[in-house]
């Protein structure tokens, strides 16, 4: 049997073993997908321990994306050009790490929502190693503005930093929640990177409820989360007119792109992924 498994902390909310084991399943394949909890400070001797017991490959979760990069012996250009690692696996006896997050936020924006986002805004709520790959994902798609919301003004600044004078640092405002209000009505895109709201502090949203009403109408609200289904955050934004996207399509792309890179296959069962996920919801 071999092994693979996700890191975070915590990690007994995440999916990833319900779907990358149904996955696996499918395929008919000897291997089992196991939560890992590991604290902050146990980061580098457990990745040490995965190698030592045989993982192959392992998912990277809040809060050990961008903490984890330093420990790597190699990382994919797209991941270090973002600043945040979710996928890691073992090549040639070293651990090498990339991203599938960018593909996996992008994926029902584009399959959905086909449209130009040249002259559109996007307004993330965030800053940690998700926000990085959302940003990564509007700079992509074209988006003309991002406005980046967090809660400390020296991250914010290292964040925007990170960027350099990269064309994406040119259209990146960051900003602090004070603005959320005014910018909210802005938005064409507003998305949900904080773990405001997540099981199983579900009766939470990152925005109040008098700063939601000022979303326009159309506008379309994404939350990463996937659990609860619906957040209240989309609730609210359903309320007011706005299109919603939970976080599960985006689970389901970025666990498809790293099964692709752990099994190196290209036929990965994608609809049997989504609906073991469904069924462990209830949806
Ligand atoms: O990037 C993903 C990660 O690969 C797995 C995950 C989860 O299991 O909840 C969530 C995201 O951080």
């Amino acid at each position: 049997t071999q092994l693979l498994g996700v890191i975070g902390h915590p990690v007994e909310h995440s999916l990833s073993p319900v779907m990358h084991n149904a996955a696996l399943a499918e395929l008919g394949l000897d291997y089992i997908y196991l939560p890992f909890p590991i604290q902050p400070q146990n980061l580098e001797v457990a990745i040490a321990g995965l190698a030592a017991m045989g993982v192959v490959g392992f998912s990277v979760t809040i809060p050990h994306k961008q903490a984890i990069m330093p420990l790597l012996s190699d990382i994919i250009p797209t991941a270090r050009a973002i600043g945040a690692v979710n996928t890691v696996s073992w090549q040639n006896h070293q651990w090498v790490g990339t991203n599938t997050d960018i593909e996996g936020f992008i994926a029902p924006l584009q399959t959905t929502y086909q449209q130009d986002w040249n002259q559109k805004v996007a307004v993330i709520l965030g800053n940690g190693g998700a926000a990085r790959a959302v940003v990564a994902g509007c700079d992509q798609l074209g988006f003309a503005k991002i406005h980046v919301v967090g809660r400390n003004i020296q991250k914010l600044e290292e964040f925007r930093q990170s960027w350099g004078n990269s064309p994406l640092a040119e259209k990146l405002q960051v900003q602090t929640w004070d603005d959320v209000a005014q910018l909210i009505p802005q938005a064409d895109l507003l998305v949900n990177t904080t773990p405001v709201g997540m099981y199983p502090l579900v009766d939470n949203s990152p925005v109040k409820l008098a700063d939601m009403q000022k979303i326009s109408p159309g506008a379309i609200a994404y939350d990463l989360i996937y659990t609860p289904n619906p957040t209240q955050f989309l609730q609210q934004a359903k309320q007011e007119g706005a299109i919603a996207i939970d976080g599960l399509e985006m689970l389901v792309q970025q666990g498809v792109a790293a099964l692709k890179i752990w099994l190196q296959l290209e036929a990965i069962p994608v609809d049997v992924m989504r609906q073991a996920l469904r069924n462990h919801l209830g949806l």
